[in-house]
Parts: C-alpha cells; structure tokens; sequence
C-alpha cells in the first residue's frame, strides 16, 4: 500500500512523532492515527470551505468535515465572524445565557418530539444520559444496542461497536465491568426478528433500545423498510423507551432529524455535531414526563460546567440558520448522487466488487459485492483494498475518513470543480487498485 511521498509530508512526519511523545498514540481520537488505512496521519495548519491544508502546505478536499459536524464547511466567514464577536462577550458563563434558550427553541421546532432539551458537550455525554434516563425512568437495566452501531465510548455502548472499535477490530473494551457490559444486549441491524426474541426473553427487564436510525459508523447503512417503525410497535408493547441516536443524522438528511423522514416518533433522542457547527456541543431531549426526572427537576443527576457554552451556541444558532434555506439539502444530495454514481461506474469499468451506500449526503463505498445491510456484512469487505484507495485518494489530495467503518461527509462548501476533482480521483484511484 504506497503511502504519499515522504517529501510532501516531512513537517507532518516530525510533527506526529513530537505527538506520539506527549498524546496517546499521537492523537486525540484513535482513528485520526490513520491504523487502518497505513501511512503517517496529516497534520493540519488550518480550513476553509471544503479544503484542508496540513502544515507541510499540501491542500486536501476534506470529506471528514470534523465527521459530519461541519454540513456548511470549514472556517465559514459569517460564523467565524459571530464567533469572534461572541467571544469578545465572554467564553463561557457558567450560568444560562438566552443563547441557550434561543438553540434549544430551534431544536423543539424542528424535533416536536423534543418536548425538553439538554445541552452536553460531547455525543458521548449525551447518548450516555439518555440511557442513564432511560434506567431511570423505567427501572430496568438491560438496554438494546445494534452490532455495528456507536454511541460514543460511555461504558454500556462498547460491545460490537462500529466506528473507531470496528475500525480497530476492538470487539469489547477492557476496563468495562463484565456486571455492566452484561446489561447491553446486541441485535443484528436490519433485524426485527432477533430484537422481537431479545423482548420475549429479556421484556420486563429491557429499559430501552438504542438505534442509529441511519446506521452510519459501520459505513452507512440505511433501515430496512419496517425495521424502525418495528422498533417502535416492539418497545411500546413491551413499556420500553425508543433512543434516536441522531448525533450523525440530526440535520444532515433534512432540517430536523431521521426521525422527521420516517415519521416516527422516538421517545428520547440525541443530538450533536451539526447542531455545535463544529464546536464541542451535543443534546439530548424528548418526553416532557421523562426529561423532567433529570435534575434541577427529578432525581436523575446530570451536568456539566461546559453545557450550553455560548461560543457553542452561537456556532450552532448560526449553522442552522443556514440550513434553514430553500434547497440546501436537495443541493447537498445531489453533490452526493453524482460521487455516488461515479463511483458505481467506476466500480464497474474496472470490474472491482463493491457497493456503494448513500442516504442524503453521507455515503460509503464497501469493497464488497454487497448488499450491505448490517455489520457483519459490512465487516465482510475487503479492507485492505479501502486502504488502498484511501491512500491514492489521498495521493491524490482527497481526504476520506480514514476508515471502511466510517461515513464520507459532503458539505455545501464542496463546489463542482471539487466535485469534478473527487470524480476524477475516484476513477483513477480505483483503476490503480483494480488488479
Ligand atoms: P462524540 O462523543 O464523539 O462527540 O459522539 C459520539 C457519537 C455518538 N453517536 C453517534 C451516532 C456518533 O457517530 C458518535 C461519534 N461519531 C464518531 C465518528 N463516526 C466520532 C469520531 C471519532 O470518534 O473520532
């Protein structure tokens, strides 16, 4: 697998083994260690719009986006501008600015079924309370979770997790009390009937299933039909709460969530990423009568000294103004469908297996002959090959997610010529690894 030329990367080179001597493995987040695809990681100087420039001058066409968090692109002029000045007005109070109430109102308009919100700083904190409610509300501990799916690293979502677990091949953490681990029960995605089984043996005690309802951190694959409106009949028959894990979905598909294009009505959902325009926030909110045990109101304890951080608020506010306006998603899809179907084409001039999956603008090429409908089929591609075309992508100066487990993220800041660029590095990058 030839990574990018020594040369073109020696100030990155020097800067990550200055990083591996102070940060674990050089990094903040394990999959920016670039371990599945091989190569040295990027370091980054600076963005803008759909572009990323590491430190040794090369530019790349970023479709991580800060994994989804920046839908309108970096360093967007007016944001930058209202952050600026919202930082001359103070970083972080401590006490509840209107900012606050201002974002969750947008939130409640575009979530109905967020009758109450609360802002965290990270999706983790967010999905983590969401199930610590859950356990609350119906006093029971067992919680679903899907093989494949990732809710952030709280203790009770690290077994057959997707992103950086799948990535990493880490099918549980260690450091998770095997008491707890036991209380996450794991269904296939796509699979009604084995969480229909997991409810007839584990019913009374199943406090919530917790699903992404477009999966994206196995690579993206979307529900099958029935499958979530089966989620739904299947917790209310059994008095069992619907979690939305929407911290990827919230606002990338539509001005809302997953929720809005399914109609279904979950009974808590998470947010994050888009909703903090690419600063540290996240949320998570939903029925009046369960939100109300959290404290200051019930007993269910929560908090934290960044949540609801006026910086993060006004970049969130901001963003989704923006996307707030006639056409920004069907714009932002069809910049999807035109890498999607180059890809597709592509795949099959060269005659190399593979499927491509998109919903709205995120999307994954598996090299696999597919379908892909849940983990283990996405597990079943050749991920040595995705190194592969990640680093002639790359060579190329077109920035993937760094993984076969991950989602590509395209923004409004992507324009045709970066599109253009991304088609034509995408045929030839495939037709280099097609032997
Ligand atoms: P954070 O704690 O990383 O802010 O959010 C956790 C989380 C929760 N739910 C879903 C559906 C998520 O996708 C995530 C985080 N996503 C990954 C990327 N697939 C974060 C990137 C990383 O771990 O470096």
């Amino acid at each position: 697998m030839g990574s990018i030329p020594e040369k073109e990367h020696s100030r990155s080179q020097k800067a990550f083994e200055r990083a591996r001597r102070v940060l674990v493995g050089g990094v903040n987040s394990p999959v920016r260690a670039f371990g599945a695809v091989g190569g040295m990681p990027i370091i980054v100087d600076r963005a803008q719009g759909a572009q990323v420039w590491d430190i040794d001058g090369n530019a790349h066409t970023d479709f991580i986006c800060s994994w989804g968090a920046l839908i309108l692109g970096h360093a967007h002029p007016e944001i930058v501008a209202a952050l600026a000045e919202q930082a001359a007005r103070g970083t972080s109070y401590g006490m509840t600015a209107e900012l606050e109430i201002e974002l969750a109102e947008m939130l409640q308009k575009a979530l109905p079924s967020m009758d109450l919100v609360r802002f965290v700083s990270s999706g983790t904190e967010a999905t983590m309370s969401a199930v610590r409610l859950a356990r609350a509300a119906t006093g029971r501990n067992f919680i679903v979770k899907f093989e494949g799916g990732y809710h952030g690293h709280g203790d009770s979502f690290l077994a057959k997790a997707g992103s950086g677990l799948a990535t990493l091949g880490i099918a549980a953490s260690p450091g998770v009390p095997q008491g707890l681990a036991e209380l996450t029960l794991d269904a296939p995605y796509n699979d009604l009937a084995a969480v229909e089984r997991l409810f007839e043996r584990h019913g009374k005690v199943i406090a919530a299933v917790i699903v992404e309802p477009i999966a994206a951190n196995m690579g993206v694959v979307p529900p099958a039909e029935g499958f979530l409106s089966g989620l739904r009949e299947l917790t209310r028959r059994h008095d069992a709460l619907l979690i939305f894990d929407e911290v990827i979905t919230g606002f990338r598909l539509c001005f809302g969530g997953a929720q809005n294009l399914f109609a279904i009505e979950p009974d808590l959902t998470t947010l994050g990423k888009i909703i903090g325009g690419g600063l540290p926030v996240a949320a998570y909110g939903g029925r009046r009568d369960l939100m109300e045990k959290i404290a200051p109101l019930g007993p269910v304890y929560q908090a934290g000294t960044l949540s609801g951080n006026p910086l993060a608020m006004r970049a969130g506010i901001e963003t989704l103004k923006r996307l707030a306006s006639d056409g920004f998603y069907d714009s932002l899809d069809r910049k999807a469908e035109i890498l999607a179907d180059a890809m597709r084409q592509a795949l099959s001039d060269w005659g190399i297996a593979g499927h491509v999956a998109r919903a709205g603008s995120l999307l994954t090429l598996f090299f696999t002959a597919g379908p892909v409908g849940n983990y283990a089929a996405a597990k079943g591609s050749d991920t040595r090959r995705f190194a592969s075309f990640f680093q002639e992508m790359l060579r190329r100066k077109i920035l993937l997610p760094p993984s076969q487990f991950e989602a590509l993220f395209v923004s409004a800041a992507h324009n045709d010529d970066d599109m253009r660029r991304t088609v034509a590095a995408c045929r030839e990058s495939l037709a280099a690894i097609r032997s």
